[in-house]
């Protein structure tokens, strides 16, 4: 078939590639101009997309990178892979509705429009599909179909991949919903059938939110756990020991990412806006997740207040600013949170983060070997190249915020 897939992001180029790689052929719509080019040249900027792979599908031929909005014509399937990020903590569909209106003048009759963006229930047939009739004075199921897929990309995850994760389908009408799967079936290995496009469009969002609430449990837990001196992660771990009705979650700096801090919003704000009613356990959550850098820089403040220490005079190593471990992402990071608040309060702050794209001085790749000079060391994302005994041995103090490092007297955990 011929595939449309509008954003070339860490969503849409792994969907594109495998695309290509299942016969078909490919446009990818990615109108950032650096991508682009980078695209053209086969220099892949999404970490689950090798160069070689991108090389090999343009060689095939059937992969075209374009910014050209008139090379979009003629497609059986069109798939939406933009952002829907927060905006001042609104959602955004101007990503959605920017693509949905390119797409729409060189849509045929009969051919399929697919959404994979995380949005709250309604938007594919409330938003997408009046944007989409509008331009073509079609009837949506009727003269085209449309559906919702929501994307499962974990970027890194070597287990579950674009092809191998259970892939829910969902369609306007049943006829709908099987082109969409004729065109997943061909790309993926497990096809999950949704009754409705809310059905989809909720389930991703709620995939989620349980992160969201369940973290923010764990948060608000490892707090008392602290008031009652006792170590949240021995009770997890504890926790952990019971083979079933459990899901380990453990406490850290703060969520950050762009799906966890985000989705849930999605659906208390759209809640809260068209039906006047609050989803009170997201909003709840999000206070508990956005307050927890706050909570890592006064536990630090106190820790060095025992000892005699005003922060604003001292020398602090950050570990870690990626959102999580083994990543490169710093968007919504709460190890940055951190590190700006520690800042803020005058105190002379060292970073060590492997993925820093520009060393500042005073910033680090690797840890640093004068680690005694700092009054604290806050270890905030425990990447895999990080020597935690290391660390433990030449520190004079660490709060260790993800429950990593060993024990030691000098050495304190949430
Ligand atoms: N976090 C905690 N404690 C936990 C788990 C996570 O503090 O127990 C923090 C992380 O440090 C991070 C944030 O929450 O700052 C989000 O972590 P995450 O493990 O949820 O990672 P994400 O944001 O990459 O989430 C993605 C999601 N994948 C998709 O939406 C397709 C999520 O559904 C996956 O469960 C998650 O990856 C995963 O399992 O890796």
């Amino acid at each position: 078939m011929r595939i449309a897939v509008m954003g070339q992001g860490y969503v849409g180029l792994p969907l594109a590639m495998a695309a290509v790689d299942a016969g078909h052929h490919v446009i990818g719509f990615e109108p950032g101009h650096q991508r682009f080019e980078r695209l053209s040249a086969a220099s892949s900027y999404v970490e689950d997309v090798p160069d070689k792979t991108l090389r090999a599908a343009l060689d095939t031929g059937r992969y075209l990178p374009t910014r050209d909005e008139e090379t979009l014509t003629g497609f059986d399937v069109a798939v939406i892979t933009v952002p829907t990020p927060l905006k001042d903590r609104q959602p955004d569909l101007s990503y959605v509705c920017a693509a949905a209106r390119t797409l729409a003048p060189g849509l045929k009759g009969g051919a399929t429009v697919v959404l994979e963006s995380t949005t709250h229930p309604g938007t594919t047939r409330d938003v997408l599909v009046p944007i989409l009739e509008g331009v073509t004075g079609w009837k949506a199921g009727v003269d085209f179909h449309i559906g919702f897929s929501p994307e499962r990309i974990d970027p890194g995850n070597q287990q579950w991949t674009f092809e191998n994760t259970p892939k829910i389908v969902a369609g306007l009408t049943l006829d709908c919903r099987d082109r969409v799967a004729e065109f997943y079936a061909s790309v993926t290995q497990h096809l999950v059938l949704a009754e409705s496009l809310e059905e989809a469009e909720l389930a991703k969002v709620f995939e989620n939110t349980q992160r969201q609430v369940n973290i923010a449990l764990v948060s608000e837990l490892q707090r008392h756990a602290h008031t009652l001196g006792v170590d949240v992660y021995r009770v997890i771990d504890l926790c952990t020991t019971k083979p079933f009705g459990f899901t380990r979650y453990v406490p850290g700096p703060g969520v950050g990412g762009h799906c966890i801090p985000c989705d849930p919003v999605y659906l208390s704000e759209h809640l809260h806006r068209e039906y006047g009613t609050r989803f009170r356990l997201v909003e709840l959550a999000q206070e508990i997740n956005d307050s927890q850098p706050a909570y890592v820089v006064r536990r630090l403040q106190d820790s060095l207040n025992r000892q005699g220490k005003a922060i604003s005079s001292c020398r602090i190593l950050a570990l870690g600013q990626a959102y999580k471990p083994n990543t490169a992402d710093m968007r919504e990071s709460p190890a940055v949170d951190v590190t700006e608040l520690l800042v803020d309060l005058g105190a002379h702050v060292s970073v060590v983060e492997p993925h820093l794209q520009y060393l500042t001085a005073g910033d680090y790749r690797e840890v640093p070997d004068d680690l005694s000079s700092y009054d604290a060391v806050v270890l905030l994302t425990p990447h895999d190249t990080f020597d935690l005994q290391h660390i433990a041995d030449r520190a004079r103090f660490v709060l260790d915020t993800r429950g990593v490092m060993p024990d030691a007297a000098h050495i304190e955990r949430l």
